[in-house]
């Protein structure tokens, strides 16, 4: 039975929302680090949807029909940790002590699978609240493929000035209202102050229009008026499009010299202010105490749900077997039986076939195959459908009236994409994969990062990966991307040198649950440079020896990608003049990074190497030597055919040969 549910709080609005308020004084202060403001200005409207709305239970933190609160003005942290203290998630007053200390279940901002109760990791401005539209889509795809049963819920998102400003809001905005993600409720933390000042430093746009225009629901209310705020989440609750609740806050309500000022946004009130505010507020208890009556009208807004919950557990215990097991499935996020079936069967013909053939071009088939094995693949493309390959066959567009769609045109909206991509991975039930020209993974890269952090899985699917894309020259060459790429932590890069690589990168990343991938595709033709196949997949092990002389090597040639052609066709050139080349592929430097020791030192040899990469050498310390030799790129590419550009630029089977000639001593 449900203690709980049996108190009748006494608490007030006020008081409950005041020990938020108090709660985000006492931590910021004790830390002498943190951001009062937004959860003093933002706690009426925190407190009215966590105690009235939202469908939520701290007892199970992963329902995964619970509505999502996404807190993009990450900054505001104390608002969620101290609404997940009081509402029952685990987090102790302890934790909220140890608010911003190393190792705390309450760092600087939230972050996602650390903390009980964060959706998702928030911090960098707008993402927030365009991972909410991903999440919000996944959402009503769920609910086309399994029922309102099952899935229904309500993504409810606080965003602030800077959410707003911040051009990923665009982008966020125009792709839910083109949508019509009617269940995505946003409330704008419309304080007018940012940390420069007022608002109106640097902004005077309307949001409310903006939003309208965008083809949301949206409004402005006073955002301290509990009644005013219910009434405009159950408003939004049955509207028809996206809304936006524009709530007029002052920062820092409460403190009686900073409030309304952007002196409160950012740094610990001091005491005498902190003192002041508490006077204002009414709130007489010491630090970090909840009077015991806020304490328990608070535990019964947690339990509240309760009773949702285990009905829903109820109904989902009754779906019919087969719903129940693609339900687990698309959930667990395994991989299929299937798609490792596929995958070694593409393998084997690429291998019969030898055909050359783009490395976009055989994801594409790959992705045919996939998308029938793994039903909760879900793809898309930047408005590059048909350059990238993405669009696997038979599958149908996710529109506004079919959310039964597995394809999402998420139009020219790179960093919208890849942060739609993030939400949809984070709320669970979708594999998303997105595709881009590499060199635009500049665009996307904010959500990349984001997604290495969370270590969640969405795959990039980033072709025109070099100079090799040719005509459209330099702006749409990628040269530093390569190297920026896998300078993020937890970011496999696979580079695939052949359709069989190809392959088996796919493979790799629809099996990595524990952070995004990115695959970088050639457009132009690609040997095949295995010629036996084997079902085990050798680019698991990051780098491997696609070819050994039978005598001991003199020289070991390495190159990824398109560029593994040059090294094997040097390879024969050296052979004939009795140079014995090893040729080693390195589709992804990380995976090869976490081999051990011995395994590297065996693949790589002691003889003298040589890199091929279309690329800067930057990152390729990891396999060269400083005396080692690298072809690749020093600069922008030009706007020519390829086989001009790699002549240009040097990139070809006699610069191997010179590289290895110099390196061993002989004339060239
Ligand atoms: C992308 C990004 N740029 C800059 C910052 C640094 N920053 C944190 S909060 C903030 C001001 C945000 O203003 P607003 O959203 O209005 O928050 P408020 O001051 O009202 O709490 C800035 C610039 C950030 N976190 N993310
Ligand atoms: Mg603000």
């Amino acid at each position: 039975m449900n203690m709980a549910a049996k108190i009748t709080s006494p608490a007030t609005h006020d008081e409950m929302a005041n020990a938020i308020r108090a709660l985000a004084m006492d931590a910021v202060e004790k830390a002498n680090s943190g951001h009062p403001g937004m959860p003093m200005g933002m706690a009426d409207v925190a407190t009215v949807l966590f105690t009235r709305f939202l469908k939520f239970d701290p007892a199970a933190p992963h329902w995964p029909d619970r509505d999502r609160f996404v807190l993009s003005a990450g900054h505001g942290s104390m608002l969620l940790y101290a609404v997940l203290h009081l509402t029952g998630y685990g987090l102790t007053i302890e934790d909220i002590q140890n608010f911003r200390q190393f190792g705390s279940k309450t760092p600087g901002h939230p972050e996602y699978g650390h903390t009980a109760g964060v959706e998702v990791t928030t911090g960098p401005l707008g993402q927030g609240l365009a991972m909410s539209v991903g999440m919000a889509l996944a959402e009503r795809m769920l609910a086309a493929r399994y029922g309102a049963d099952i899935i229904d819920h309500y993504t409810y998102v606080m965003a602030g000035d800077g959410c707003l400003m911040e051009g990923i809001s665009h982008e966020a905005i125009a792709l839910a209202g083109h949508l019509k993600l009617n269940k995505l409720i946003v409330f704008w933390d419309n304080n007018g102050i940012t940390i420069d000042g007022k608002v109106e430093l640097a902004d005077s746009v309307d949001q409310v229009a903006r939003f309208e225009a965008a083809g949301w629901a949206a409004s402005h209310i006073d955002g301290h008026d509990p009644e005013a705020i219910a009434k405009a989440i159950e408003a939004a609750q049955k509207s028809d499009k996206p809304v936006l609740i524009a709530c007029k806050t002052t920062i820092g309500f409460g403190a009686p010299t900073k409030a309304g000022t952007a002196g409160v946004h950012g740094a610990a009130l001091g005491a005498e202010e902190l003192a002041g505010a508490k006077k204002a507020l009414g709130w007489n208890a010491a630090p970090f105490v909840i009077p015991e009556h806020i304490a328990s009208a608070w535990a019964e807004a947690g339990s509240r749900g309760t009773g949702t919950r285990t009905a829903w557990e109820t109904r989902h215990a009754s779906l019919p077997a087969d719903i129940a097991k693609r339900y687990s499935a698309d959930f667990s996020g395994a991989i299929t039986q299937a798609v490792t079936e596929s995958i070694d069967a593409f393998k084997k013909a690429a291998t019969d076939s030898g055909a050359a053939q783009a490395s976009r071009a055989s994801s594409q088939k790959i992705l045919d195959h996939l998308a029938k094995a793994q039903p909760n693949l879900l793809g898309g493309s930047a408005d590059l459908t048909h350059s990238n390959l993405t669009h696997a066959a038979g599958t149908e567009n996710v529109t506004a009236s079919n959310f039964n769609g597995s394809y999402i045109h998420y139009g020219i909206r790179e960093f919208g994409m890849a942060a739609a991509m993030n939400g949809i991975a984070a709320h669970g039930g979708f594999i998303p994969y997105g595709g881009t020209f590499l060199v635009f993974s500049d665009y996307s890269r904010p959500a990349i990062r984001l997604a290495a952090l969370m270590g969640i899985r969405v795959i990039h699917v980033l072709t025109h990966d070099s100079i090799g894309l040719g005509e459209d020259g330099p702006t749409h060459q990628p040269v530093e991307h390569l190297a920026a790429l896998r300078a993020i932590p937890n970011l496999l890069v696979f580079r695939p040198g052949d359709a069989i690589e190809t392959a088996e990168v796919w493979e790799l990343a629809l099996n990595r649950m524990a952070g995004p991938s990115a695959l970088a595709l050639s457009r132009q033709n690609l040997p095949v440079s295995r010629k036996t196949h084997t079902s085990e997949n050798l680019s698991a092990k990051g780098g491997y020896l696609l070819r050994e002389p039978a005598k001991p090597r003199d020289v070991t040639l390495i190159a990824t990608g398109s560029e593994l052609t040059l090294a094997v066709q040097a390879a024969d050139k050296l052979a004939a003049e009795g140079i014995e080349a090893a040729v080693v592929s390195v589709p992804c430097f990380e995976l090869f990074a976490e081999q051990t020791a011995d395994y590297r030192a065996l693949v790589l040899g002691t003889a003298p190497r040589v890199g091929i990469e279309a690329a800067i050498r930057q990152s390729w310390e990891l396999v060269l030597r400083p005396e080692d030799p690298f072809i690749g790129m020093s600069s922008f590419g030009a706007s020519a055919p390829a086989a001009d550009l790699y002549k240009h630029f040097g990139i070809t089977v006699d610069a191997i040969l010179a590289d290895v000639k110099s390196c061993l001593g002989r004339a060239a």
